[in-house]
């Protein structure tokens, strides 16, 4: 699908001449590209090339001339590439060893003025690396810095891509919707809720009454009951439902009373979408089977949560995943917003994330990937081990 060019995040590259903007560019838009064109700014001296990034979906590069002199043609071009931040999202600033001249503080300045976000990108790592006085100098403008070879460095898009989401606007980021996008008008959809000791006192939890309000917006009808009524509504239903949402809890249970041909998934997996990136933790949760005994598996939690999530990844988790594979593992936990040391990990198991936002949970799967540690979360952890991961997110594939 071909992202409007509005809805495009407009990544401005930024630098002095030579310093290899385009190098970059071509680096990045040749790896993990699926879209990649060329067009000729004819009047403005700028290169645009559209991509489409993971995870952030559609952009487009604006390949901007580089100056270094103070001729009038160099004003002019500075002029042109000053206007070429009017239309930016973010800029990635490129320079060398050299760190920054006037000229960089100049474009900042204007980034600032417009309050866009950007990061820094040294070059030329392979020639020469930065020493630390220069860095020190970019330092104090910010700390989203990169020191990369563009015609060496592996990986780059990822290393890149990691350091953007930091500073990518929040509005785009767009999340999918909850579950409105696998419905029609009038579809109905059954919300398996179990109420138990651990649920709330007098009300429903947030990522149901979240999928509820989903399920209105798009024109559709819930239909809300516990495991123990599900036979029994499914009975009572003239029309066949498009989807039924379980409790991760439930999900056995209730996939045994679920004919086949009705989509059945969790709570927990829409919020995995809607949160996350449900393909990353799939692949995450493939290498589950590859896991060793007591491999270190890290568990992540954005925030001090309730009990029930608590005993999620405490008890619950751990003893599925041990049981699955037959041998004991060595689980850590790390609460918090910024990121612990991954490198000893075999395996990241991320919560369901449900007071953070999915910027957040994008930059952790984006470490991850860097890093080439798999990542996951706890709904698809869950329907892994108790094997039901396929059918909970058939609807999505
Ligand atoms: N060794 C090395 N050479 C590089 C690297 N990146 C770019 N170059 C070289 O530096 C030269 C300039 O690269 P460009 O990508 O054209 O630089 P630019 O910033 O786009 O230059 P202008 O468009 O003229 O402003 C080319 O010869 C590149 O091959 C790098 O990481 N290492
Ligand atoms: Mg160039």
């Amino acid at each position: 699908m071909k992202a409007l060019k509005s809805q495009r995040l407009h990544i401005a590259i930024l630098g002095r001449t030579n310093v290899g903007k385009s190098s970059l560019v071509n680096a990045i838009t040749s790896q993990n590209v699926s879209i990649v064109s060329d067009k000729e700014g004819t009047t403005t001296d700028v290169v645009e090339k559209s991509a489409e990034l993971f995870p952030i979906g559609a952009v487009t590069f604006l390949d901007t001339a580089g100056i270094d002199d103070k001729t009038e043609l160099g004003e002019k071009r500075l002029e042109k590439t000053l206007n070429v931040i009017n239309r930016t999202d973010i800029g990635i600033i490129v320079t060398d060893d050299i760190g920054f001249t006037d000229y960089e503080k100049n474009i900042i300045e204007k980034l600032n003025s417009l309050n866009i976000p950007y990061i820094v990108v040294v070059n030329k790592s392979d020639i020469k690396k930065i020493n630390e006085t220069n860095l020190n100098i970019i330092k104090e403008y910010t700390k989203n810095i990169c020191e990369v070879s563009a015609t060496k460095t592996e990986r780059i898009t990822d290393i890149l891509v990691s350091e953007m989401i930091k500073i990518i606007p929040d509005s785009h980021i767009n999340p999918p919707s909850i579950m409105g996008d696998k419905l029609s008008k009038q579809d109905i959809v059954i919300l398996v809720t179990p109420i138990d000791k651990e649920a709330p006192k007098g009300r429903l939890i947030l990522p149901q009454v979240q999928s509820i309000r989903d399920i209105l917006d798009n024109d559709c009808i819930s239909v809300i009951t516990q495991v123990n009524n599900l036979e029994y509504t499914l009975n009572s239903l003239k029309t066949k439902p498009k989807l039924v949402v379980t409790d991760s809890q439930a999900f056995k249970e209730v996939s045994e009373i679920v004919p086949k041909n009705i989509p059945l998934t969790s709570f927990s997996i829409l919020f995995a979408r809607l949160k996350g990136d449900l393909s990353a933790f799939i692949k995450g949760a493939e290498h589950i089977k590859n896991l060793k005994p007591n491999d270190k598996i890290l568990i992540l939690e954005s925030c001090t949560h309730h009990a029930i999530d608590d005993d999620i990844a405490r008890v619950k988790i751990p003893k599925l995943l041990e049981k699955k594979l037959g041998f004991n593992l060595d689980f850590e936990y790390y609460t918090g917003h910024d990121f612990p040391d991954i490198k000893p990990y075999k395996l990241i198991i991320h919560c369901g994330a449900c007071m953070t936002n999915r910027k957040e949970i994008l930059s952790r799967i984006m470490i991850a990937e860097k890093e080439e540690k798999p990542i996951t979360n706890y709904g698809i952890v869950i329907s892994y081990c108790v094997g039901i991961l396929n059918r909970a997110v058939e609807i999505f594939q």
